[in-house]
């Protein structure tokens, strides 16, 4: 997978390097690439934002350096020197097709559904914006191009940048690339995955006494049904407790007969 990253702190991402990310680079698997969207600026300030149109606080992001570096990120010809070649190019639907994706706190939420889907992709391109956003006709103009556009917020908080967020959803993404944990296991029972998406049950290792605290019987007592069945449902009373919504949203497939009896 190719990573293309745009940031005017391309730095954050020097620890793309380091683990998991560091040894799937090594592998061949990602390739990262953090660019900083001043170098495609041609003032003497190298200036990337101006005030909003209509006022208001802070400044956004401008569409037109956006539009010189994601134009060759993408290898799109710029739409005002040949506007047929951009159309063209645009509609390609073949494999390989970048996902152009912009980090937005008023976006719909990145769920593990969007990591696994985008875990597929061939070519990932994040654009990240500062101070109060960017233009809004920056996806707009690419969207009508035919690419791929994906805007995303990572939750209900706001942060400085999309700087933060791509690292969060990059990680999502890339550690359901096959091959890029050591253990893939380890990515099969977890929370939000599959269609009965529920909180999971908890975990103990040994000694199964502890400053007083034990282990659940169940667990020590070698019977994998009841262990299974212990799991379960503390998986479905977690998730009503701490996540109703997620309840809500399960699958009408997620419950067992089992379940229904409890
Ligand atoms: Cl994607 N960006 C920013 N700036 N703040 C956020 C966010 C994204 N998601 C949650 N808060």
């Amino acid at each position: 997978m190719k990573i293309d990253i745009v940031s005017v702190f391309p730095e954050y991402f020097d620890v793309l390097n380091l683990s998991l990310f560091g040894k799937a680079q090594a592998k061949g698997l990602i390739e990262v690439h953090a660019h900083n969207l001043r170098d495609w600026t041609h003032d003497v300030h190298h200036s990337v934002d101006d005030t909003p149109v209509g006022g208001g606080a802070g400044m956004v992001m401008k569409p037109a350096v956006w539009a010189e570096c994601l134009d060759e990120l993408l290898g799109l010809e710029p739409a005002d020197a040949t506007p047929d070649a951009a159309v063209d190019t645009a509609t390609d639907t073949a494999a390989g097709k970048p996902v152009l994706i912009f980090p937005n706190p008023s976006a719909p939420l990145f769920t593990q559904r969007d990591a696994t889907e985008l875990s597929h992709a061939d070519h990932l391109l994040f654009g990240c914006g500062r101070y109060e956003g960017y233009d809004a006709r920056i996806p707009a103009y690419y969207r009508a191009q035919g690419v791929n556009v994906r805007e995303y917020s990572i939750g209900d908080y706001v942060l400085n940048g999309g700087e933060v967020a791509t690292s969060v959803m990059l990680e999502a993404i890339t550690r359901l690339i096959p091959g890029f944990m050591g253990n893939p296991e380890s990515i099969v029972e977890e929370s939000y995955t599959g269609e009965g998406a529920l909180l999971e049950h908890r975990q103990y290792t040994k000694p199964a006494q502890w400053r007083g605290l034990n282990v659940p019987d169940v667990l020590l007592s070698g019977d994998h049904g009841k262990v299974d069945r212990f799991r379960r449902d503390e998986a479905l009373t977690r998730t009503n407790d701490i996540r109703p919504d997620l309840i809500e949203q399960l699958g009408c497939k997620a419950l067992d007969k089992a379940d229904r009896k409890t």
